[in-house]
């Protein structure tokens, strides 16, 4: 029998946890962003899921992996040295607390602003005092990777669908005012509790983002899962060389509805840790989140009313994790 030590159990107690599903996403959608028509592909799938996994993408394993194991030796450095970037205000170290309202989470994390005119090694100083040059060199050099990709990926549906100009969507996280975002989360381990109540720790709760286009990679650990149409949740097979997109509240709003904006969560393994990055490409705070008039059919009325996104994120950072957020602004 596994016997807890009283420190385990008292850092399990507030973390919810879930019966595990068997169902793995079979169907997920691969786009390969050389072929012909990848934007048609990507298109389908931010209609169907609001989800889509992305290979041929051209940034090098090797990239990836440095990150990678420059993030583990942050997280795997002494709890005191990790606090000094903490508590996340938004942005900082976190541990276990999510967001501003008692959500919580196994899941220990770095929080970035991505926005360039914020970014400077003073700012890097006064937040993350306990972050190496080296770590904050490949954050920034990610970011600025993902940004092209995701730009790369905004263009292809703006084109599908045809709003232009071509960079409609792509300019608002291009802005050097894009409100972006970027987290590290480490998932450790809890081989603890597995064997004994046949559950699973709740890593991340169950979200959808607030953003326009959210942008993850992982390690080989399992662990994300995503929410269907239907209400079925569905575990994603990890795939450390490829990128998952999810459509985030933004474009929902901005297609009136067209794309499905993902509710997704993570949970924890027991026995391996799982080390995720995820980019939030959001506009700048004084954008209108309004549909595309081009797109707009005649007589088609507009699901939501029209809000800025400095107006969206404050009313998210005074929500819980899991709570609709968009349906305060959903007209009825
Ligand atoms: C979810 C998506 C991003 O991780 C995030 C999260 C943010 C946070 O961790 O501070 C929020 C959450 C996220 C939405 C509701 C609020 C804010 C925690 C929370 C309870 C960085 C974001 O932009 O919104």
């Amino acid at each position: 029998m596994v016997v807890l030590s009283q420190p385990i159990l008292d850092s399990l107690s507030h973390i919810k946890t879930c019966r595990p599903t068997c169902n793995i996403f079979t169907e997920i959608p691969i786009i390969d962003l050389s072929v012909p028509n990848a934007k048609t592909l990507i298109v389908e799938a931010c209609k169907e899921f609001g989800f889509f996994k992305v290979i041929n993408h051209n940034i090098r394993m090797e990239f990836l992996s440095k990150l990678e194991t420059e993030a583990l030796t942050f997280f795997n450095s002494a709890q005191q040295e990790k606090d000094k970037s903490g508590p996340p205000n938004p942005f900082g170290y976190g541990n276990k607390k999510i967001g501003p309202n008692g959500d919580m989470g196994w899941v220990e994390y770095l929080l970035f602003c991505t926005n360039t005119q914020l970014i400077s090694q003073n700012y890097s100083k006064a937040i993350f005092p306990g972050l190496s040059q080296t770590l904050w060199g490949l954050v920034n050099e990610y970011v600025s990777a993902i940004r092209n990709m995701t730009c790369e990926v905004l263009e292809m549906i703006a084109e599908e669908i045809e709003i232009w100009p071509r960079d409609a969507l792509s300019r608002m996280i291009r802005d050097e005012k894009s409100d972006s975002c970027f987290r590290l989360n480490h998932y450790p381990p809890c081989p603890e509790l597995q064997p004994l109540s046949g559950r699973n720790l709740i890593g991340f709760g169950e979200h959808t983002d607030p953003q326009i286009m959210s942008v993850l990679r992982s390690n080989n650990t399992s662990g994300l899962q995503i929410c269907l149409k239907n209400g079925t949740w569905v575990s994603v097979p990890s795939d450390h060389t490829s990128f998952f997109f999810n459509v985030g509240d933004s474009l929902q709003v901005m297609t009136n509805g067209r794309f499905r904006s993902v509710k997704h969560r993570v949970l924890a393994e027991g026995l391996k840790s799982r080390v995720s990055m995820i980019y939030f490409g959001g506009p700048p705070l004084s954008e209108k989140m309004k549909p595309f008039s081009q797109l707009m059919e005649e007589g088609e009325e507009n699901l939501y009313k029209e809000f800025t996104w400095c107006e969206y994120k404050n009313s998210a950072y005074k929500s819980r994790l899991g709570d609709n957020r968009l349906a305060l602004f959903e007209i009825s």
